[in-house]
């Protein structure tokens, strides 16, 4: 008998994956896999790039290339393996979509959140529709690039667009249909076309409680914005994870060499896949460490009072009806754009672990940055504003490149300990470890950090909860697993090995 496998392609800001995860071992012939297997069968560099009227955007087809081959890879492996392939999940980061036109063709490639043309656009939407008012509903923190605020700079015109020269309003009036970026790939892979609700629900435009599109919010809009009074009807029918999308169509079973594969709806925000695979258990908070480190609780139901919108938590919406009480911290982005600039000037890649080394030598505490501040958010120079930072504290930080990673980090630690210190008071949970998964959670010195600033102990790993989110919840969908959260979280403790740090004094 062949083992059952599921592929999850796993986009994320700084590279696409597709990871074939292989459920049961070798010895466990009978009964409900305990553990599962990830083979990486692609991965592909991924970024904004900007287009040429320095638009930022994502370049999609390229990593449709990169997904059809990472296909193509898992198929071989499983072959060598012995694996029968069961399902394909999609996930992504969150909030950015693309537009297809009448003929269900892309109209342009996706901007980036991170694109200028929002600045200025949630507080222009506020004045009209308070800030309140759309927490008490989609229950979501502040920032200012959430799809909403997009949508509305689409259709403004003047300042707005004349940021990127672009005319983003025009992709508005050829839209049919909004796909945010998962459910894109999903559309290429079946010709079906969903609203995976986890990711939906970082839209702004999702009602936190009931999971459903807000017919308020949605009203209010087309009401402010004429020109998206269309736009309740370009949004797709919602899913939750586990149902089923469609088949492979027969094009892509013809470029993957797979067969009639299912595409199974998973929790399609990356975040909300690696909470779900992340080995929580009571009172525990998690940091999902990558690009951005989202650092919360995971929660029965949303929090919306007034002092959870004063601290901007957030209620994105997780597996199993559950909430993702968290804030978005800066995240690894400062760190990774730094080493880009030096890679850059060096012609060389820098050497991250080197470079870790050598800030974890650094003496600590120098001084604190507010990571969070929006001057961070654009690509570019990372280095120069960071020092520029610095030096507003009025420290005179010595110009090396570990002594300013050695603050990044120390910051960063900082924001979160601060994040899951709000969390536990607005929530009423009383925190007992941090969980630390993603890429960042190889990051020695950073788990260190953490711990010491939060006064708990971490325990960092997996590395690809994500990955693990993604193939977790097919396998259950097809009952190759069964059971609640608690039990996908068993298969993923006695598949992967945990770090565990303990709050001592780092220097
Ligand atoms: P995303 O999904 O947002 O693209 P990942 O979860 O893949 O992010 O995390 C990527 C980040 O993990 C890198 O940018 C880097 O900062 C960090 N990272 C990757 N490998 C290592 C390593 N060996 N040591 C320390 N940090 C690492
Ligand atoms: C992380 C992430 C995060 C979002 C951001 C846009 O990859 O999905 O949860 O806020 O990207």
């Amino acid at each position: 008998v062949r083992r059952p496998g599921f592929v999850a392609v796993d986009l994320g800001a700084t590279s696409g994956r597709v990871m074939l995860g292989i459920m049961g071992s070798e010895s466990e012939s009978e009964g409900p896999p305990s553990k599962v297997e990830l083979v990486e069968c692609g991965r592909f560099a991924n970024g904004p790039r900007a287009d040429d009227d320095g638009a930022l955007r994502w370049d999609v087809r390229a990593l449709w290339g990169g997904i059809l081959d990472g296909l193509r890879s898992a198929g071989r492996v499983a072959s060598e393996r012995g694996v029968e392939i069961r399902g394909v999940g999609v996930d992504s980061w969150a909030i950015d979509h693309a537009f297809l036109d009448a003929s269900g063709d892309l109209v342009a490639d996706p901007f980036c959140y991170r694109d200028p043309r929002t600045d200025g656009v949630a507080d222009e939407v506020y004045r009209r529709i308070p800030f309140a008012d759309h927490y008490a509903v989609n229950g979501l923190q502040h920032l200012p690039f959430t799809t909403e605020f997009q949508l509305v700079a689409g259709v403004s015109t003047g300042s707005t667009t004349e940021k990127t020269g672009s005319a983003s309003g025009g992709e508005w009036a050829r839209a049919e249909q909004l796909l945010l970026i998962p459910d894109l790939i999903g559309y290429w892979l079946t010709g079906r076309r969903v609203a995976e609700v986890t990711n939906a629900s970082t839209t702004g435009l999702l009602d936190a409680r009931t999971r459903t599109w807000s017919a308020e919010l949605l009203g209010r809009l087309a009401a402010e914005y004429p020109e998206l009074a269309g736009l309740r009807d370009r949004l797709p029918e919602l899913v939750e994870p586990g149902a089923a999308v469609g088949h492979l169509l027969p094009e892509v079973q013809e470029a993957t060499g797979l067969g009639d594969v299912p595409v199974l709806a998973i929790a399609s925000h990356d975040t909300a896949s690696a909470v779900a695979a992340t080995p929580l258990r009571d009172g525990a908070a998690y940091i999902s460490s990558g690009t951005w480190s989202l650092v919360g609780l995971e929660l029965p139901a949303p929090v919306l009072t007034k002092a959870s919108r004063a601290a901007n938590f957030t209620n994105e919406l997780g597996l199993d009806g559950t909430v993702r009480y968290l804030r978005n911290v800066m995240g690894l982005w400062v760190l990774d754009e730094c080493v880009r600039a030096w890679s850059a000037d060096d012609g060389a890649p820098v050497d991250l672990p080197g470079l870790l080394d050598a800030a974890a030598a650094e003496p600590g505490g120098r001084c604190l940055v507010d990571v969070d501040g929006d001057e961070f958010l654009a690509p570019g120079d990372m280095p120069r504003r960071v020092s520029d930072a610095v030096a507003r504290l009025g420290v005179d930080l010595p110009g090396t490149r570990p002594a300013l990673v050695r603050v990044i980090l120390d910051s960063l630690a900082a924001s979160s300990a601060r994040a899951i210190s709000d969390a536990s008071s607005l929530a009423g949970v009383v925190v007992s470890a941090v969980h630390v998964v993603g890429g960042g959670s190889q990051n020695e010195l950073l788990c260190r950090l953490t711990s010491k600033a939060a006064g708990l102990p971490v325990i960092a790993g997996p590395v690809e909860a994500t990955a693990l989110g993604n193939v977790l919840v097919q396998a259950r969908a097809v009952g190759v697993v069964s059971g609640d959260l608690a039990a996908l979280r068993d298969v993923v403790r006695s598949s992967v090995a945990l770090r565990r740090y303990d709050p001592e004094p780092v220097r």
